[in-house]
Order: structure tokens, then sequence, then C-alpha cells
């Protein structure tokens, strides 16, 4: 198997995903269609469960995107099932020391490098043998980075060997470092995003945002991030649907059109 996002990482391309809370197949296929290098299904906050990933990740694997999953918590359990389903790659949530980074590691890979037990379900059905022997190099290990021990101990996790990506959630960030939520100009956030730069930089590893919009993940894109998402199916509907109102009343969309922030 090949992992284009990781690979896309690797190289440096900017690489622009999109974020999935939904249960929905059309719609997570539409959005994927758009030319997205990669999708992230949800199951920390998103409203889907395991089920819905069955049928989520099919949908979406004629296109290019790459299937990422964020899952709940740091489990090797949840991690190896998300595999088995076929994500390419895990957003690991609140990742706090360098022996939380390696537990989320070895629920990634096979032995030696890793614990993971062997029944890939859809990536044997895709690729036959070839997954077992290439899943460790190919399957994306990505470390979230936003609680105030996680920005502490940011070098060693980024250190980990296994860990392929360093992944910002900006505002669980925020409250980690005990400002306003979405007060992304507060200097406090800006040194934090710098120090997470750098251990990533230092650790030769890519570092990626959850974007809450199109300008803010331009921006991240601009600044150094390897890769960012654009957007959340929730935001992309929400943005579409109060634009569109607004301009069938004849409105500018202004504050509240939901075209900041939000999920
Ligand atoms: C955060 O902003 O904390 C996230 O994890 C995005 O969902
Ligand atoms: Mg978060």
């Amino acid at each position: 198997m090949k992992n284009r996002a990781l690979a896309q990482w690797k190289q440096g391309t900017p690489s622009l995903g999109g974020w999935i809370n939904l249960p929905e197949l059309h719609t997570a296929e539409l959005i994927a269609r758009m030319g997205l290098d990669w999708l992230c299904f949800d199951l920390q906050h998103g409203l889907l469960s395991y089920s819905h990933l069955l049928a989520l990740i099919p949908a979406i694997s004629a296109t290019e995107a790459t299937p990422l999953v964020r899952v709940a918590g740091n489990d090797a359990a949840a991690i190896g099932r998300v595999l088995d389903a076929g994500a390419h790659g895990v957003i690991v949530p609140m990742v706090n020391t360098a022996v939380e980074a390696a537990r989320a590691v070895a629920a990634c890979r096979y032995p030696p490098q890793g614990t993971r037990s062997c029944g890939p379900m859809r990536g044997i059905m895709l690729h036959g043998f070839d997954y077992l022997v290439t899943a460790n190099a190919e399957i994306a290990c990505i470390a979230m980075i936003e609680t105030g021990e996680g920005l502490e101990n940011v070098e060693a996790i980024a250190a980990t060997p296994g860990i392929d990506a360093l992944f910002v959630g900006p505002m669980d960030l925020c409250y980690g470092l005990g400002i306003t939520p979405g007060n992304f100009a507060d200097p406090a956030f800006i040194a934090a995003i710098d120090k997470i730069k750098a251990a990533a930089s230092a650790a030769g590893i890519a570092i990626g945002m959850f974007g809450y919009n199109a300008a803010l993940a331009a921006r991240y894109l601009s600044e150094g991030f390897q890769f960012a998402s654009i957007g959340t199916d929730v935001g992309f509907f929400r943005d579409g649907a109060k634009a569109a109102l607004d301009a069938a009343r004849g409105q500018t969309a202004g504050e509240g059109s939901g075209a900041t922030t939000g999920y």
C-alpha cells in the first residue's frame, strides 16, 4: 500500500484536508471528490461511530483523499480497529508525553516495531499480502499536541521513533494555555505554535493544524505547516446555507454567518 498524504508530508508538498463529523456517506464522498488530499473521520468529537466508519472509508476509496481517523483516545484496541477498517493514518488526541506517544506508535505498527495484532480486513482485501509488509512504513501515526503538558514535552514527543507528524488542536491548546478559546492572536498561542513547529522540524517530521476555515488553512501552510484542514462537513453546510440565505435576503454575510470558526 502507499499512503499518498504521508508521502506529501514527507516531500513538503502542501497538503489540504477536510474533516468529517457527520455519518453521511453521500456528503463525505462529495467532499472527498473536491480534490482534497486527505479526509479525517472524527471518532473523538464527530457524530459517527465505528459502524459508520466501515461504510465511510469505502465511500471515499475511489477518490485521491487519504482516509485518516481521529480516534477517541490513545487506546491500542481502538487504534487497531480503525486501521483494520482501512484508515491510512491515526490522529491521536491529547498526547502528553513521550511514553504516550510511544504507546500510540506501538498500536500502529506490527512487530517488531510495535504490538499491532494482525487482521487488516480492508488492507488485505485491497492490497493482499503487500499490506502486511508495507503497513508499518505507510500507516501514519499522528500525535496531537493540544495540552499544556503535551506542549511542555513536545520535543520528546516529536522525537519518539515512529511518530510521523504532530497535529495541533488549537482550541484545546488555548484551554491548555489558559487563554480564551479561539484567541489565536494571543502571544502565548503564537509562542506555543513556534515551539511545536521547532520540535517537529528538529525531529524531521511533519506538522499539521486543525484549520477552522480556508483562510486559516492557507495561512498555516504559508507559515511552514505541511498540512492543514480547511473545514468540516458541518461548517461547509452551515456556511453555504447561511451565505445563500443572506444573499437571497440581499444581506452581506456578517458576524454570525459561521464563516470564521466552528465545527
Ligand atoms: C482542537 O481544536 O482542540 C481540536 O482538537 C480540533 O477538533
Ligand atoms: Mg482537541
